[in-house]
């Protein structure tokens, strides 16, 4: 029958047609293809090869590359990941090397130990991009990386090994990603990190460990970022002191074998700080102390100052706006301290001694601190947390015999409390 010949003869040539229209493309020379997972490994090639256009996965080994000129993965729509290490000669990447690739999510360069220079603008537009690492090179400046505008939540950038970055400037993080960032810049050339470094940033975790000759950070290094950084690890660096700005977030410290850093803020002015690894026991007896306080006087003048000072706080809010001459708790970073951790919450105990002095509050104006800084002197962190204090940060070293506490804590602090408690328990007597 003609008809059903014909019929027969169409389906043979239109499979012939699909066949050579789909063939399978071919692999570039020197290059294994896994079909399966789109994935091209390549050994030794001294350019970019020509890559199939359903390619996810690029790796480039032991390549001889002179550069990675612009756009040069702009034709493979589904590329997401791109691996280049061991090359041997690639110098520098050009301005758009890593150009608008909306899929991209890693980026991978490791072990180029010729590469010396990222031209601003070799990364941008790339807007999947969670992963960036730039191992093991020869990089002599920290690379811009500004135009990169990531969507993804949580970006990692990974910058080690590169014993040539000496200096981390100000606004080295900005326009990477809108969301946070985990930084690890362990193990590089580091001396310095500038003011306003991670300016315009939202951190989480921060690693410098390993920097072993970075010396200094800026003391607004971390003024202008929006959040964070919630760990910040400084292990093995020259570094003497920390930043007193921007370290409020830290829930988890790192400064182990940091001989340099011989003195530390005080650790309950980190106020959501949850562990603490450092490198001299004596810098734990801050927190480790407040164990052995319960039960002490010390326990004593901590509720009589909580109820007392509440009341203290109460009023200055109602006075400062009749009266703004009167110094009494105009320090807002003191109220901050007080209402944050425990105090608030709390139903108050009425203490013994002390009542309401809700009219004539002018005599207890006279009251004024004796340091201007909330840090030194009176630390009423350390009431804090004794009321508030369930989750006490876990802090190594310990003291022990060998390094203990006793000389490290001062007694002014206590000799101050007494002194406003008492001061306090007299003007409120007076008011009865
Ligand atoms: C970026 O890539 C998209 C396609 O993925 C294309 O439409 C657009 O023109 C490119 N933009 C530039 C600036 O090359
Ligand atoms: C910090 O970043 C903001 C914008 O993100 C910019 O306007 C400002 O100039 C930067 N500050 C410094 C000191 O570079
Ligand atoms: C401190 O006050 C609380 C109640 O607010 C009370 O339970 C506790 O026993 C007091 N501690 C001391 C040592 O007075
Ligand atoms: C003197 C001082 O440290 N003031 C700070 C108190 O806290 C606010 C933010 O809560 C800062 O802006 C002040 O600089």
């Amino acid at each position: 029958m003609k008809p059903d010949l014909n019929l027969l003869l169409f389906f043979v040539f239109s499979l012939v047609l699909v066949d050579v229209s789909l063939p399978v493309e071919p692999c570039p020379p020197r290059c294994q293809c896994d079909w399966d997972v789109h994935s091209v490994s390549c050994f030794g090639a001294e350019a970019v090869p020509v890559f199939p256009c359903s390619t996810q996965e690029v790796w480039l080994t032991g390549t001889r590359l002179s550069s990675l000129p612009q756009d040069a993965f702009t034709n493979l729509p589904s590329i997401s990941h791109i691996y280049i290490s061991d090359d041997v000669s690639l110098r520098y990447l050009e301005r758009h090397s890593f150009h608008n690739l909306s899929s991209v999510t890693h980026i991978q360069l490791t072990s180029i130990k010729t590469l010396s220079y990222i031209v601003p603008e070799a990364f941008k537009d790339l807007p999947n991009l969670k992963y960036l690492g730039i191992i093991n090179t020869g990089l002599a400046s920290f690379p811009e990386l500004r135009h990169i505008h990531s969507r993804q939540e949580d970006f990692i950038l990974e910058i080690v090994e590169n014993a040539f970055i000496q200096v981390i400037p100000a606004n080295s993080f900005t326009g990477i990603s809108d969301h946070a960032l985990t930084i690890m810049l362990n193990s590089n050339g580091v001396r310095e990190i500038q003011s306003f470094a991670f300016n315009g940033s939202r951190l989480e975790e921060v690693f410098l460990h390993r920097n072993v000759d970075l010396e200094q950070i800026h003391e607004f290094a971390f003024d202008g970022v929006i959040h964070g950084p919630t760990q910040l690890d400084l292990s093995e660096t020259r570094v003497s002191s920390l930043p007193l700005r921007g370290l409020e977030a830290i829930e988890k410290l790192q400064v182990k074998n940091t001989w340099a850093l011989k003195a530390l803020p005080p650790l309950s002015t980190f106020l959501p700080l949850q562990s603490a690894e450092l490198t001299f026991p004596s810098h734990c007896c801050g927190l480790t102390m407040l164990k052995r306080w319960r039960g002490l006087p010390e326990a004593v003048i901590c509720n009589l100052t909580r109820a007392s000072l509440g009341k203290l706080q109460e009023l200055s809010a109602v006075v400062s706006q009749k009266d703004p001459e009167h110094k009494i708790f105009h320090h807002p970073n003191v109220s901050v301290g007080l209402s944050t951790a425990g105090f608030t919450d709390r139903s108050p105990g009425a203490p013994v001694g002390l009542t309401e002095p809700q009219s004539h509050i002018d005599e207890l104006l006279v009251v004024e601190f004796p340091t201007q800084q909330p840090s030194d002197g009176l630390d009423f962190a350390i009431c804090n947390e004794l009321y508030g204090g369930v989750l006490r940060p876990a802090c190594t070293p310990l003291p022990d015999a060998l390094n203990p506490c006793e000389d490290v804590m001062s007694w002014s602090f206590l000799k101050v409390l007494v002194w406003l408690v008492g001061l306090l328990a007299i003007s409120a007597n007076l008011l009865v």
